[in-house]
């Protein structure tokens, strides 16, 4: 069946897995076909052009140029429907999705934090409250710096790249990054958010089909950008219980030694190998490090 969204699989788009991106397909179709139109009448027009003021037709040079107003009406129809799409779709779509965040206590929320070059996942646990973190306690064991001193920390679970999350229940990412700016992306659920250190962004989406769908980083943050991928497995509820005892499982033995600071010997976090330091960066005191 011909359908106007075969030009987003045709473009290499992958197979919308959200509630809500339908809403973000039908606009790129839209801008897609409505593109491809331009495209087909802007060459109308210079092939028209070169037959018409072709040297033979023409030997002198006119120097009054277009008199007709044709011009002036399809510049300014091109401009009409391209404030169209700005005012009537893409912004509302926008002002949809920063504005109406579902409701917290229906919705699985997760904190998601790029680093040089992977994201990390923070999920409250069965208290479904998040435990402190702090920068201080960062360390290549405890990469989220959480403070499991923290009553509510004692609960939490960590995991590295690969997220799972139930079918059909809203979800909440909180975004927010540890190093540069980042983008945290699911091109299958169609919604992409930067990673800003110092900011914690949510985005949300609820997903309607099972399975793997990767997360790209939108943002070349790096010479390790290309890897900083990961994963959003979409679970069945029964399969997602099973993740979460899973991970219970792997975070028990991981903290039965809850560390206060940073393990003696282990250095602080600093430059991942393969990352070019800005320029005029002060020089870190890695003692393991070159
Ligand atoms: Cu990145």
């Amino acid at each position: 069946m011909f359908s106007l969204a075969l030009i987003n699989e045709f473009l290499g788009m992958p197979p919308n897995a959200s509630a809500e991106g339908y809403q973000v397909d039908h606009i790129i179709e839209f801008s897609h076909w409505f593109m491809g139109a331009l495209f087909i009448g802007w060459w109308i027009f210079f092939i028209y052009c070169l037959w018409r003021f072709r040297q033979k037709r023409n030997p002198v040079a006119s120097h009054e140029g277009v008199t007709s107003g044709i011009s002036t009406h399809l510049e300014f129809a091109v401009v009409l429907i391209d404030a169209l799409l700005l005012i009537g779709f893409a912004i509302p779509l926008w002002a949809k999705r920063v504005e109406k965040i579902p409701d917290e206590k229906d919705a699985i929320v997760v904190h998601a934090v790029g680093q040089q070059f992977s994201w990390n996942f923070h999920l409250p646990g069965p208290d479904g409250t998040f435990g402190r973190r702090d920068i201080s306690l960062e360390s290549n064991s405890n990469p989220l710096g959480i403070d499991y001193t923290d009553a509510a920390a004692k609960d939490d679970l960590t995991a590295l790249g690969e997220l799972h999350v139930p079918i059909d229940r809203d979800v909440i990412i909180d975004v927010s990054s540890k190093d540069v700016i980042h983008n945290f992306d699911i091109p299958a659920m169609r919604m992409a958010q930067d990673a800003i250190p110092g900011q914690i962004i949510p985005l949300w989406f609820k997903p309607i089909k099972t399975g793997n769908f990767e997360i790209v980083c939108g943002q070349l943050c790096g010479l390790g950008h290309y890897g900083m991928k990961g994963m959003v497995v979409v679970d069945t509820p029964a399969d997602y219980q099973a993740w979460l005892k899973e991970r219970r499982e792997l975070s028990g033995n991981q903290t039965a030694v809850p560390p206060l600071t940073r393990p003696p010997g282990e250095p602080p976090p600093g430059p991942t190998p393969g990352t070019v330091a800005p320029p005029g960066a002060p020089k870190t005191n890695n003692p393991g490090g070159g």
